[in-house]
């Protein structure tokens, strides 16, 4: 087991919300991280987590008429689901419900109240439940809105455990000095101290008005504040206090905290300050990275299910647009996702750049080495020129990597690229034919081949997927999923005489022409018309032969759906109304004629397939959002199922 050791985390997602790409980013960002740590031959710790308890979560739940525990039950399986569809490497993901968090919860409030860090009194002051956060005045936005957007702030009074965060400012200001990179990027670094320096008010750590939280140890009026309970997931899910398996001994003082800048001041005011109460280490370092806005609008509730990490995975699998997100923005900075700009970089980056040389590669070493890797031979002065490209991108790829410049790594390996790409032109192996020149073109077609080896394991944590064909296109092994190409990787390793396989392309080009039928069914045209699809008068496609072109089938937005409930139509003997999740905020009601094939109770669980976007109907009174597809045969309706699992929501195309 390797000395160096990287514990990286992502911040726990509240579950009233669903996965998106924001927090798609931050996942994908982390898991680059974690597999390139691997790769280096780091003992690597991924976390990830749910924020399961606080106001904001009861009020949903409330909303929905669930109980709590049922509604986050609920809500959490579209992240499991999503992660591991998007097939993000982390070792661990933590919920707040959990007994192993709650009790580690409530033995860091004792080690706290035990130094004395705790005191009852009354909070009377502003709360956003948007946020789960205290406000004072002059945090807020004119007509006093909060300034993360949640709207208008309330103000409460209630009796209130207070931790004496004050009592932190110097050694807060200390920790900072002894460390200057606690906080990065550096200019995040300046925000947090200039916080500090005006002096910190104590924190009201728990709360009254409601009771779903993790009771405060010794007064169960009170629960825990949200952010007390939150923060804490990052040691309790290695195992702290007891640390039966020595996990956070082993992983916690190497610690970086991965989030977004909303959250900046939770991670790097009120933790280190709460852990340097508990006696124990801050983290290493807390990474802030940028607000991600698509295609230049801040996000919506709409546009976000517009851009969900899982439609993209479908029409565009995976490592394109990891690639896109990691080489788009720059990681600390904000960023934009759009649709066009990620075709682009599939065409250009992926299908012209790395994916032409891949594939001309693998047909020029079948032309002219037989299908095998030629023998390693010298080469000449371009020879050279390669390999010394190839590894100065190691090393500087690889300082980016551990600097988190993720678009950095990325530019740098791409000169590797387009370096292969300019010495196989200048080279020009075709015309090296006779017997004579055999030395030569071994020597250039090993470059070739070697430099493309370096290729696939470089941007491995970045294109997992991608990586591991482009190693299989040279006949090689990859290792599997759970485990990284090594960095670095000598020059020189690929072994002559290894039989390669038919070469087949691995980055296909997206085709202009389908670019509009990918819009429609990702419902980019909806969302920049505002949530209405634009229809060009007079530009209806006609087909005499009954036939329609894809993007028309595209328009019909159809998802998977779990029937929740449902119950007859008062005095009809046809209809049912049905409450289907589809993944919404809150559940559909459909009404469907289908009462002559089922009863209620065959219906509820069954994941059945609904028109979304369908003009909302009133049948017998009800009004009925959608419809859901049967067959029906000799007058009996058959409900479509899917087969297998499939969470709600998911598109069907
Ligand atoms: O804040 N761009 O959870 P949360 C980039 N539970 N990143 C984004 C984003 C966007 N538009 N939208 C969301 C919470 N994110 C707390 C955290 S941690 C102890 C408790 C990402 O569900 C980003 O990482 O609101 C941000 O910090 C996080 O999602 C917020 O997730």
């Amino acid at each position: 087991m390797s000395d160096s050791r990287f514990y990286v985390t992502t911040p726990i997602f509240y579950v009233n919300d669903r996965p998106h790409i924001g927090t798609g980013y931050t996942m994908v960002a982390t898991d680059v991280l974690a597999r390139f740590h691997r790769a280096a031959g780091y003992d690597t710790r991924y976390l990830t987590g749910l924020d399961e308890h606080g106001q904001k979560i009861a009020q949903a739940a409330a909303s929905q008429g669930l109980e709590p525990q049922a509604f986050v039950d609920k809500m959490a399986r579209p992240f499991v689901d999503a992660w591991s569809l998007l097939d993000t490497s982390h070792e661990d993901l933590i919920r707040t419900t959990e007994p192993r968090h709650e009790s580690g919860v409530q033995k860091l409030w004792k080690t706290v109240a035990e130094r004395g860090d705790v005191y009852l009194g009354e909070y009377d002051g502003l709360y956003c439940i948007g946020c789960e956060a205290y406000y004072t005045e002059k945090d807020l936005q004119e007509g006093g809105l909060c300034p993360q957007g949640h709207g208008k702030v309330k103000k409460i009074k209630m009796p209130s455990y207070f931790f004496k965060l004050s009592q932190y400012t110097e050694p807060l200001l200390r920790f900072y000095e002894e460390h200057p990179d606690f906080v990065r990027p550096a200019s995040r670094m300046n925000e947090v101290v200039s916080f500090v320096k005006e002096g910190l008010r104590d924190l009201s750590i728990s709360r009254t008005n409601f009771s779903w939280g993790i009771p405060v140890p010794g007064d169960d009026k009170h629960v825990m504040y949200v952010w007390f309970d939150a923060l804490s997931n990052y040691i309790t899910a290695l195992g702290w206090p007891e640390d039966p398996d020595g996990l956070y001994e082993r992983y916690w003082p190497e610690a970086h905290h991965v989030i977004g800048k909303d959250i900046l001041r939770f991670h790097a005011v009120y933790w280190p300050a709460m852990l340097l109460s508990a006696g124990l280490k801050p983290p290493r370092c807390v990474f802030a990275h940028g607000w991600l806005t698509i295609n230049g609008r801040k996000m919506s509730k709409t546009l976000r299910n517009t851009v969900d990490p899982l439609a993209l995975k479908w029409e565009f699998g995976n490592d394109p647009v990891r690639y896109y997100l990691m080489r788009d923005t720059v990681f600390g900075l904000d960023g934009d996702f759009s649709h066009d700009a990620l075709i682009g970089r599939i065409n250009s980056d992926l299908a012209n750049d790395l994916g032409n040389l891949v594939n001309r590669s693998a047909n020029l070493l079948h032309k002219l080495a037989g299908g095998r890797v030629p023998e390693k031979r010298q080469g000449g002065e371009k020879e050279a020129a390669v390999r010394a490209r190839a590894e100065t991108v190691t090393r500087e790829a690889a300082e980016h990597f551990h600097a988190f410049e993720m678009s950095r790594a990325i530019e740098s390996i791409w000169t590797l690229c387009a370096e292969t790409n300019r010495f196989i032109q200048s080279s020009q192996p075709w015309t090296m034919k006779s017997e004579q020149d055999a030395p030569r073109r071994d020597a250039c077609l090993y470059t070739m081949a070697e430099a493309i080896r370096q290729l696939g394991h470089m941007i491995s944590p970045v294109m997992p997927e991608k990586g591991r064909q482009i190693l299989t296109q040279l006949g090689l092994e990859a290792p599997p999923m759970s485990r990284e190409p090594a960095w670095p990787s000598a020059w020189g390793e690929l072994a002559p005489g290894t039989e390669l396989p038919p070469a087949s392309p691995i980055f296909p080009r997206i085709d202009k022409k389908s670019v509009p039928g990918i819009r429609t069914r990702l419902g980019v045209d909806r969302a920049e018309a505002g949530g209405e699809q634009k229809k060009e008068p007079g530009k209806e496609e006609k087909s005499g032969d009954g036939l329609i072109p894809i993007d028309h089938f595209g328009t019909v937005d159809l998802r998977v759906g779990i029937v929740l409930e449902a119950q007859p139509v008062p005095k009809t003997d046809k209809l049912l109304q049905i409450s289907v999740d589809l993944g919404e905020d809150s559940p559909r009601t459909l009404v469907a004629g289908i009462a002559k094939s089922y009863s209620p109770a065959d219906l509820v669980g069954k994941r059945i397939i609904v028109v979304a976007n369908l003009k909302p109907a009133k049948l017998r009174g009800v009004e009925s959002r959608g419809m859901l597809l049967a067959a029906t045969y000799d007058g009996m309706p058959r409900v479509l199922t899917v087969d297998g699992e499939a969470p709600p929501g998911t598109k069907i195309s």
